[in-house]
């Protein structure tokens, strides 16, 4: 208790003197976390020697001295993999890094020498820069501090499109027939909570993101325990509250509807409240690209994922997540990831197919006054952008190899600036492909942006 308070209070001295920064990146599953901020890490690391951050003045004018990894305050939270992010990388034939679960921390001292010229000429100054990696899927979960557990039954069964009930079909069936009323039996709950998640996993792994509860798709040490063991209940659409509340506590409804209260007041409340709410700076990456190659539904699924996550950030002074917490997040980038998937000519593009992907958060945010940056970036970039003569036209294309180690050299196709219509689906006029990271000779990683989000997100402190 008392080494926690020192600490606390260190860091609270610290804080005040403007050398502390707590910076989140999140994002939905395999939108290019760990690569960021393997590739933050790596970069700064190499400030000063063989980075390339021309877009961070810190580091153009020379004052970016480098950074040095020193052990971290939470030592309740795992550490950020990136030895073996970097491992993964520099190997022969060099892969991507493996997918994370969970929050994950790093904290890095980064040296530099202050613009101003108060201090004498030969002194540095040091930022301690705390950087947390969390899966982007428990933001989605903000929405549910604000329903009960009838709210949000009748919410996620109206949610579900076409393709997404193919996917809950099993599920469907199997949970149609329970009555509210009747007595709960735990192992038949069990039995269908696991079909539910099941289906929450296969809707993500084709390509859908607005998944709810958030906690069942990375469970984590909560494998099997009852607070996951949770479904909305077919049966409660025809029902009412009154009636509801009049239900023995052993019933079919008072269990789940328990089990969801556990799962707000012990799962979202406390990410929110234990780390959220103490974060200065977050990033937020989104896989436009990927979403565009998964066609329409997901699309829109994407689009409407990305309007609930966005929710956690909204300061309105009425929001829910005022009232529940007070957060403190000060600056806002949102990035659209792997950059390096297209010609250099699409990126402007990109950027603004985010903003219109974002556009009512956007708004928002920049009503409630919370400075917010939108970018296209390629953390660890993989590809060669070329010209090729084609017919006596000079046209862009992409050189690099694919995952399978074949070379290509490709035009990938054009981002459309604004949201697609129906027909940009069927003209199908695009594939973007992944490809497997370039071979390096040490050195920095490759990237496309990073620095210009790094300065966005700390340069203000290395003045
Ligand atoms: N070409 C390219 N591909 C990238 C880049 N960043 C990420 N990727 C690709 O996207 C995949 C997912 O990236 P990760 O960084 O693991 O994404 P994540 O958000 O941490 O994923 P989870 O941990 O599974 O949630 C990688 O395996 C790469 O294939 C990039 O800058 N360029
Ligand atoms: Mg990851």
């Amino acid at each position: 208790m008392r080494q926690s308070l020192t600490r606390e209070l260190a860091n609270l001295v610290e804080r005040g003197r403007d050398r502390q920064l707590r910076l989140a990146v999140t994002g939905l599953s395999r939108s290019g976390k760990t690569a960021f901020l393997t590739s933050l890490v790596n970069q700064l690391r190499h400030a000063g020697l063989e980075a390339r951050l021309d877009l961070m003045p810190a580091a153009r004018e020379g004052r970016l001295l480098g950074a040095r990894r020193v052990s971290q305050p939470d030592l309740g939270v795992p550490r950020f993999p990136y030895d073996q992010a970097m491992e993964a990388l520099d190997a022969d034939p060099p892969r991507w890094p493996e997918p994370t679960r969970g929050i994950s921390e790093l904290r890095l001292t980064i040296r530099y020498r202050p613009a101003r010229r108060k201090l004498l000429r030969s002194e540095t100054a040091e930022l301690s820069l705390d950087l947390f990696d969390y899966p982007g899927e428990w933001l989605l979960d903000l929405p549910l501090l604000g329903h009960d557990y009838l709210d949000w039954s009748l919410a996620m069964l109206a949610e579900a499109g076409e393709q997404r009930r193919v996917l809950l079909a099993e599920w469907e069936a199997a949970a149609v027939g329970l009555d509210p009323a009747a007595e709960a039996n735990e192992a038949e709950l069990a039995d269908i909570a696991a079909l539910y998640a099941r289906s929450l996993q296969a809707a993500r792994e084709a390509g859908f993101a607005n998944l709810q509860p958030g906690r069942f798709l990375l469970p984590g040490d909560l494998e099997g325990a009852p607070v996951l063991q949770f479904f909305p209940l077919p049966a409660l659409r025809d029902a009412t509250h009154a009636e509801l509340a009049k239900l023995p506590s052993r019933s079919i409804y008072a269990t789940l509807s328990a089990r969801f209260r556990h799962y707000q007041q012990h799962i979202v409340r406390p990410f929110y409240r234990d780390h959220f709410r103490r974060f200065d700076r977050q990033i937020v990456l989104v896989d436009v690209l990927g979403a565009i190659n998964a066609g329409p539904e997901r699309f829109e699924d994407l689009s409407r994922a990305l309007g609930t996550l966005m929710q956690s950030f909204d300061y309105g002074k009425r929001s829910l997540l005022s009232r529940l917490f007070s957060p403190r997040i000060d600056r806002l980038a949102i990035a659209a990831t792997k950059a390096d998937h297209v010609t250099p000519e699409q990126h402007a593009n990109l950027t603004a197919l985010l903003e219109a992907l974002l556009a009512e958060p956007l708004q928002d945010l920049r009503y409630a006054d919370v400075p917010v940056k939108a970018l296209s970036l390629a953390a660890i970039r993989a590809t060669e952008a070329q010209e090729v003569t084609h017919q006596n036209q000079r046209t862009p294309a992409l050189r690099g190899t694919t995952l399978e180690g074949e070379e290509v050299l490709m035009f990938p196709g054009e981002v459309p600036a604004r949201l697609p219509e129906a027909d940009f689906w069927t003209r199908q006029g695009f594939d973007f492909r992944a490809f497997r990271p370039a071979s390096r000779e040490g050195g920095a990683l490759p990237h496309i942006r990073l620095d210009a989000a790094l300065d966005w997100l700390i340069g203000d402190k290395l003045q």
